[in-house]
């Protein structure tokens, strides 16, 4: 007899969903019972979360979970996108709504903390891919703030939404490990880097680990989603690339995964961080991972550039369906011109095509002439972007690698999962596109006995359960490597 079904709550940069996952005869099912937009929100010259509207979506997500499971569920567990927080005033109130990791108040910040801190120093300590928004750069450039100076609690995004839920605060450490504050050797806070950049440590709440418990659903939170009391909540790989990380369906070690949806984030599962000047240089990242895990991967600007053009043209009128749109973009000229999708300078918002134009101009190279010349060159770089990584995981890593995995929403797309394929040589397996939620649900479920073993048991559960598609690569290399030497210097490798 199986038990009640677990709730996983994934907020991803374009949609939140709630999804119910259940363990029965040797595999895992997953429903989702509740998805919703996330909308961005830009006000007063700052771009933020709408994040009561994403609370709202998750009560009514667990509402929703609760009516298609009887009432009961056998807990929760939240992950989200990473790098951002709340600030809570003394009483727990919040002080203001999170700033969106796209925000521009981060602009030129990373050069004012390398005066404090070089670069080299940073990475060594922390291990972390220099990206604008990682959140030791918000916090600096939150200084002085109002805001920030009446602050007493810093809680990130998923930690939020735990704590609202349950009335109890820590720090997820898969996710802690994206602020740039934690030494991936020793899994802890970096107390240095925190001292060398006036930031106060004692606003994060007490660390806690995927499978750790967060809380009960309070009595007014049971009372508003119909739900029966007591529901645990479990803290998961609350990042969710961590989530999805844990949700890849590998056979044995010998593979790489990339995790697209809103980003690419494609790289290797070790279990030791790389912390030295050459992965600095390659932009690698160290991300902590479930189960002493370390997550090595490259940030690779992933399918916002799509979901940016497709936004664009919608405003626009005209063709902006994102299946027709694949399919023209399938029939169009291979490799006709690429950019460099790792480029800092696609990360904010607003005239996506016109940018990736100019980018081809830049590079010598021909302009998209329509929409589905645009969807082939976004396309095209990612598949490139997404060679150019796995090949610099396995260098810097010295891990073999035999087979690519591709989870997360772009699993769907088959022309970015043969096009992957096909740039770096190699089989891809494309699905599970909900592996967070897959992560999330099986972190829970050992935490409460439901499974027991380690990563290679979870994703046994998934291999048995999970319908996964298999592209074996095709063409010619040498074109991919062609088209790299077009935007080389500036990409990663
Ligand atoms: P996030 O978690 O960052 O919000 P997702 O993992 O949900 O992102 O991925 C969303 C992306 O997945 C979409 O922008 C879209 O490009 C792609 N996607 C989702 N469904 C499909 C589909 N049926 N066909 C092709 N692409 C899809
Ligand atoms: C993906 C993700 C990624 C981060 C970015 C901010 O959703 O968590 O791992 O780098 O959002």
């Amino acid at each position: 007899p199986t038990g009640p079904p677990f709730a996983a709550v994934d907020l991803g940069a374009s949609s939140g969903r709630v999804m119910l996952g259940s363990l029965a005869d040797g595999g895992l099912s997953l429903r989702e019972v509740h998805r919703f937009p996330n909308r961005p929100v830009r006000a007063g010259g700052t771009l933020h979360w709408d994040i009561l509207a994403l609370y709202q979506g998750v009560l009514d997500g667990l509402r929703a979970a609760g009516r298609a499971a009887g009432g009961r569920l056998a807990g929760v567990g939240i992950d989200s996108w990473a790098v951002d927080y709340g600030l809570l005033d003394g009483s727990g109130g919040l002080l203001g709504n999170p700033v969106h990791y796209r925000d521009a108040r981060t602009d030129g910040v990373g050069e004012r903390v390398a005066e404090l801190l070089s670069p080299a120093e940073l990475y060594a300590a922390t291990g972390l891919q220099y990206l604008p928004f990682n959140t030791v750069y918000q916090l600096v450039a939150a200084q002085g703030s109002p805001q920030l100076s009446a602050a007493r609690r810093l809680l990130l995004i998923p930690d939020l939404m735990a704590y609202w839920l349950t009335g109890e605060q820590g720090t997820e450490l898969t996710n802690a490990s994206t602020t740039q504050l934690i030494d991936p050797r020793t899994r802890d806070w970096s107390s240095g880097v925190a001292r060398t950049l006036g930031i106060d440590l004692g606003l994060f709440p007490p660390l806690r680990g995927p499978g750790d418990p967060a809380g009960r659903l309070l009595p007014e939170v049971l009372a508003e989603t119909g739900l029966t009391g007591p529901v645990p909540v479990t803290a998961v790989g609350s990042h969710d690339t961590a989530s999805a990380v844990a949700g890849v369906p590998a056979a044995d070690e010998r593979f790489a995964y990339i995790a697209t949806g809103t980003w690419s984030l494609a790289g290797v599962e070790l279990d030791a961080p790389v912390l030295g000047e050459e992965s600095r240089r390659a932009n690698f990242t160290n991300e902590l991972g479930v189960d002493g895990t370390v997550r090595y991967l490259r940030n690779i600007m992933g399918l916002w550039l799509l979901q940016e053009c497709l936004r664009e043209w919608a405003a626009d009128g005209g063709p902006s369906e994102l299946g027709p749109l694949l399919a023209a973009a399938g029939r169009a000229t291979p490799l006709r011109s690429v950019v460099d999708a790792g480029d800092p300078e696609f990360i904010a918002p607003g005239r996506m095509p016109e940018r990736i134009a100019a980018a081809c101009r830049r590079t010598g190279q021909p302009e998209p002439r329509d929409r589905a010349e645009t969807v082939r060159c976004v396309l095209d770089s990612l598949a490139l972007a997404h060679r150019a990584a796995v090949f610099d995981a396995r260098r810097l890593s010295g891990r073999v690698v035999d087979t690519v995995h591709i989870v997360g929403g772009g699993a769907h797309n088959e022309l970015l999962c043969q096009l992957t394929a096909d740039a770096c040589g190699l089989p891809v397996v494309a699905g599970p596109a909900e592996a967070a939620a897959l992560g999330n649900v099986l972190v829970q479920a050992r935490a409460a006995g439901a499974v027991t073993g380690g990563l290679a048991e979870l994703r046994a559960l998934l291999r048995a359960s999970q319908r996964l598609r298999r592209h074996e690569p095709s063409g010619d290399q040498a074109a991919w490597a062609e088209a790299a030497a077009r935007i080389a210097g500036r990409e990663g490798s």
